[in-house]
């Protein structure tokens, strides 16, 4: 069996060229971790889509050409990542990508890319999060933040909710399909200045629990990094507190790099200022079991 000497990721997002979204922070973020990203781009964009306007290129028609050519060509994927996706007929296609090429031990990673703080993003439908609940159930592990796991589930955006809330919710989206269910963006009760991650690992049955501090600047594609480092991570062979560790730390990390500046926050983090810190194993360790 043929084996790649540095693992492919096949990289399913769309191409935004400004305010570090997607692929433009995919690509570096598993490059600096010692992965090849291989994309298979959704659609073109001028900007992401907070911006109040952008052009949009739909590549659904050429997404299955690639595909197509990449099977004559024999290509071997060590781990699958989808993202943001074009259109709803799109999950189809990622759908069957995914199915005609993943191997026993790959990794298949769904960042279910809805939306953010309780509203779907703009160019995004009701049929694309019927969608998505679909292909939830091909991935090993999927990223939502609490706004798309309430999509998910089709039920109403909340922001304080108990443990035991949290870990219901986590829990029956692995009943979906994966063995790893992380949720992000989860307001920490009572506590303003801290923001936490919440997962659920089906294998060894454990919910786990990252906090940090929170810091208030909202910056678009923090949840794309976020999941890329959790990529890279669990493909090192990273346990998943570690994983939760490491990508917390490191947009922490990117969000104080930026933040002393006065700046264009649609712009993102200014991830090219910490990119190096990837290279570096976790220096402290903040995980938490939730009983
Ligand atoms: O980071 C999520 C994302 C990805 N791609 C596009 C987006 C967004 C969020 O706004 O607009 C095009």
């Amino acid at each position: 069996m043929y084996t790649n000497k540095v693992k492919k990721v096949a990289a399913v997002h769309d191409l935004s060229g400004v305010g570090r979204v997607s692929l433009t922070v995919v690509m570096p973020v598993l490059s600096s971790m010692g992965f090849q990203v291989c994309p298979l781009p959704t659609a073109i964009l001028s900007s992401h889509t907070q911006y109040p306007h952008f052009s949009f290129l739909d590549l659904t028609n050429e997404m299955e050409r690639i595909i197509e050519e990449w099977k004559l060509l024999g290509i071997v994927f060590d781990a699958f990542y989808t993202g943001y996706l074009g259109s709803p007929r799109q999950v189809q296609v990622v759908e069957r990508f995914i199915r005609e090429f993943r191997k026993e031990n790959d990794l298949v990673v769904v960042d279910p890319v809805l939306g953010d703080n309780g509203k779907l993003y703009a160019n995004i439908s009701e049929s694309m999060v019927v969608e998505m609940q679909k292909l939830i159930c091909s991935a090993d592990v999927i990223t939502p933040n609490l706004t798309e796991a309430f999509y998910l589930l089709n039920s109403d955006c909340k922001t304080s909710l108990s443990d035991d809330e949290l870990k219901s919710n986590l829990f029956q989206l692995s009943a979906k399909g994966p063995s790893m269910v992380i949720i992000t963006s989860v307001p920490v009760r009572g506590n303003p200045h801290m923001t936490s991650v919440y997962a659920y690992d089906k294998i060894s049955d454990r919910y786990w629990k990252v906090t940090c501090p929170y810091l208030p600047a909202h910056y678009p594609g923090t949840g794309d990094t976020f999941t890329s480092v959790i990529t890279g991570s669990l493909l090192q062979g990273d346990s998943l507190p570690i994983a939760l560790d490491r990508a917390s730390q490191f947009i922490l990390q990117g969000i104080r790099a930026t933040f002393g500046y006065k700046y264009d926050t649609r712009e993102g983090i200014l991830l090219e200022k910490v990119l190096h810190n990837l290279r570096v194993p976790v220096q402290s360790f903040s995980y938490e079991l939730v009983g």
